[in-house]
């Protein structure tokens, strides 16, 4: 495991990472944060139960791969909103490496837990995908349906930014929604950046030339655009994202820098229809999933991957500032598989005890 990944892990899993010394950590920042992800861990065991340990237990109760086995397990991965398609390609591939076993070798547990760690990890990507932001002034535009998160997002993406050292400027162009620009200067002021909004009503291509030209004439490096994510119809949604786009471009050749979809994990395969519509519109770079912390269905993370071939790049997991981590794909197929493994020890413990 890399080493970002394990501290991606650890941060989840509140400082546990698979096959390393636990580590003494920086005291009291840590301790804050140790509490902090434990509880996000917590949380986090709705997707892992679903997903891999209830998938794991039909083998404890089977015992061994057959296609009974794989149904269920397929059975599973698709109530778990991994995705019809991705679930069936997945069992086939299990299937199909089980088939190519040498007689002297069988498939048992250990075999069906790494061959499906490492067919997941296959799907979504070993590498933690980055946001590509080179330029002097780039442009981060943020596209989603209503309350999917995007606002919240842009306030925890500006603040990550700020920390990194960057400089940000906040668009306000969901000029659509009358509380909207309240929000967004919420969430501007709580990360510690400028805001540039016009009046409710504005046009927000209007909103986003003002935001461009206020970071140039400031040497600001990174404009992040709010958008609406209510525009009644797609023709409507594709007019102001078409127009807003060709602000962008015309102010900074080769921006928006990155499109980011903002996903609700808790929409399941809703949220892939979303995310199809929105690829027809604007070329997306990279989906953000939100709402992680309070879902059983992240298979959805696999799937988006393997559908729509766009990466996660972060995951929301929670409401605060701080609630926005990288998607490091290692680390989350890890996080499944070690909460697996310590409900597998605790059940054997408390049952060779009994
Ligand atoms: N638990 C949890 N809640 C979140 C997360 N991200 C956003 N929310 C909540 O989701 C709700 C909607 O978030 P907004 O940021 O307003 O969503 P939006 O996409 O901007 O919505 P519109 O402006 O209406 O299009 C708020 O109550 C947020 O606090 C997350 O990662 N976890
Ligand atoms: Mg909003």
């Amino acid at each position: 495991m890399s080493e970002q990944g394990g501290g991606w892990f650890r941060k989840i899993l509140g400082g546990k990472a698979p096959g390393t010394e636990a580590q003494a950590e920086k005291p009291a920042e840590e301790t804050v944060k140790k509490s902090f992800f434990a509880k996000v861990r917590d949380r986090l065991t709705k997707t892992k139960t679903t997903l891999i340990s209830q998938t794991l237990s039909i083998f404890r109760r089977r015992g061994k791969v057959d296609e009974a086995l794989l149904e269920e397990m397929e059975e599973c991965l698709i109530q778990a909103d991994v995705g019809v398609e991705t679930s069936i390609h997945l069992i086939d591939s299990i299937r199909q490496r089980a088939r190519k076993l040498p007689s002297s070798e069988e498939a048992d547990f250990e075999w069906l837990r790494k061959n499906f760690h490492d067919l997941i990890l296959e799907e979504i990507g070993a590498e933690p995908p980055q946001l590509h932001l080179p330029d002097p002034l780039n442009v981060i535009l943020i596209v989603g349906v209503n309350g999917t998160g995007k606002t919240t997002t842009i306030g925890k993406l500006a603040n990550r930014l700020r920390n990194e050292g960057r400089s940000v400027i906040i668009a306000a162009g969901d000029t659509f929604r009358a509380a909207a620009i309240d929000q967004i200067r919420i969430w501007a002021e709580r990360s510690g950046c400028e805001i540039i909004a016009g009046a409710d009503g504005a046009d927000p291509a209007s909103v986003v030339f003002n935001a461009i030209a206020g970071a140039r004439s400031r040497g600001v490096d990174v404009v992040i655009i709010d958008t609406a994510g209510r525009l009644h119809n797609k023709t409507n949604l594709m007019k102001e994202l078409e127009k807003i786009g060709r602000i962008i471009a015309r102010e900074i050749p080769g921006a928006p820098q990155e499109t980011l979809l903002v996903l609700d994990a808790s929409t399941g395969q809703n949220g892939l229809s979303q995310a199809k519509l929105f690829q027809e519109i604007v070329p997306l770079t990279g989906i953000v999933l939100t709402k992680l912390d309070g879902t059983a269905k992240g298979g959805v993370t696999i799937a988006v991957r393997k559908q729509l071939g766009i990466p996660v790049k972060y995951v929301g997991l929670g409401e605060g500032l701080e609630d926005l981590e990288p998607f490091d794909p290692g680390s989350f197929v890890d996080a499944l598989f070690v909460e697996a493994q310590e409900e597998e020890d605790s059940s054997s413990s408390t049952s060779s005890s009994a």
